[in-house]
């Protein structure tokens, strides 16, 4: 088999089982960069499904889908989410006919909730869900939801508490947030596959998604944080500059009353992962990352688009490789 990029630049046998953590649009591109550097049976994908919600009787999961879509290469880059060059008629009609249009729900799109709806409505569980829909769409890594389990997000903002998608969809994260509830914790488990993934990772990466609603609702599973202190670990962190690339992180940080940097980062994934990787813009943060006991790599850290993923996913992969000590 031709040497991997990985075989390559560190001329060691490259990993064959990676396991990534992953929420959102920025999980997803690094999976997907992941995904370029390493063979797809030596890479595992374990996404956030406490976002899914019921729409119109569907069960909708924002987060495998990004994940599913950015994989096959059929992600609309700039949203990150959704479909690429999808249409909405199934929308407009239906809000002619008076239903909701506030969550925009391409044509195409729609095929996977309808899918996905069907293969659940006959008892499947997402696990089964999820493999059929990555085989159909051409995914070569293995894409496995968290849990098999509800587990849902709930934002308590200072109006009360919201559902995840009318806080981040409809109210546009607008609400002032003072914590979250995972509607489920005390019963969800994650599934057999996740944590026999992590049980025998060479290398587990926490992607740069949101701490607090893409990553801890996957690292609370009973199983898992401990699973990942035990392995390898490294974590991208989602903060540049003191700014979230994307998506409401930094504003729920001030919120909480932390500052959004890479040391705040640090703070929250230590003593869950041995390092993690920066942004060059916040090697200033170096040395109180450190002391929190974590071995620190700095790199450009915005993925511009697939050669910029493929090159983060290179760094987080050597960077790993001397965290397992190799
Ligand atoms: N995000 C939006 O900001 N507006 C939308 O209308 C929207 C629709 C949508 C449809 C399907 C899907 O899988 C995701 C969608 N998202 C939308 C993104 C989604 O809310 C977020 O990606 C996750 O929940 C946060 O990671």
């Amino acid at each position: 088999m031709a040497e991997t990029s990985q075989e390559r630049r560190t001329h060691r046998t490259p990993f064959t089982r990676v396991v990534a953590l992953a929420g959102g649009v920025g999980g997803a591109r690094l999976a997907q960069g992941l995904a370029q550097c390493l063979a797809d049976k030596a890479l595992t994908v374990v996404v956030n499904t406490a976002d899914d919600f019921e729409w119109l009787g569907l069960t909708i999961c924002p987060d495998l889908d990004t994940v599913l879509y950015t994989l096959a290469g059929v992600e609309n880059r700039k949203q990150g989410w959704g479909r690429a060059h999808d249409t909405v008629h199934a929308l407009a009609a239906l809000g002619q006919l008076g239903g909701p249009t506030w969550f925009r729900i391409g044509d195409r799109d729609l095929a996977t909730h309808l899918r996905r709806s069907e293969l659940l409505w006959k008892g499947h569980p997402l696990t089964e869900v999820t493999r059929v829909l990555a085989e159909a769409l051409g995914v070569g890594p293995r894409v496995l939801p968290m849990s098999d389990d509800e587990l849902r997000t709930r934002v308590v903002t200072a109006e009360g508490e919201l559902d995840f998608q009318d806080y981040f969809v409809k109210r546009a994260c607008e609400p002032r947030v003072v914590g979250f509830r995972f509607e489920g914790a005390e019963t969800a488990q994650a599934s057999q596959g996740v944590l026999e993934a992590l049980a025998e990772a060479e290398l587990v990466v926490v992607c740069p998604s949101n701490p607090y609603v893409s990553l801890d609702p996957i690292l609370g599973l009973p199983g898992v944080g401990e699973r990942v202190r035990n392995r390898p670990a490294l974590a991208v962190s989602p903060i540049i500059g003191g700014a979230a690339v994307k998506g409401p992180a930094a504003k729920m940080m001030r919120e909480l009353g932390r500052e959004p940097s890479a040391r705040e980062i640090a703070r929250h994934y230590a003593g869950t992962v041995r390092g993690l990787v920066i942004d060059t813009a916040d090697t200033g943060d170096t040395l109180e990352i450190e002391a929190l006991g974590l071995r620190v790599r700095a790199a450009p850290s915005l993925m511009r688009g697939p050669r910029g993923r493929a090159a983060l996913a290179q760094v987080v992969l050597d960077f790993g490789r001397e965290l397992a000590g190799g």
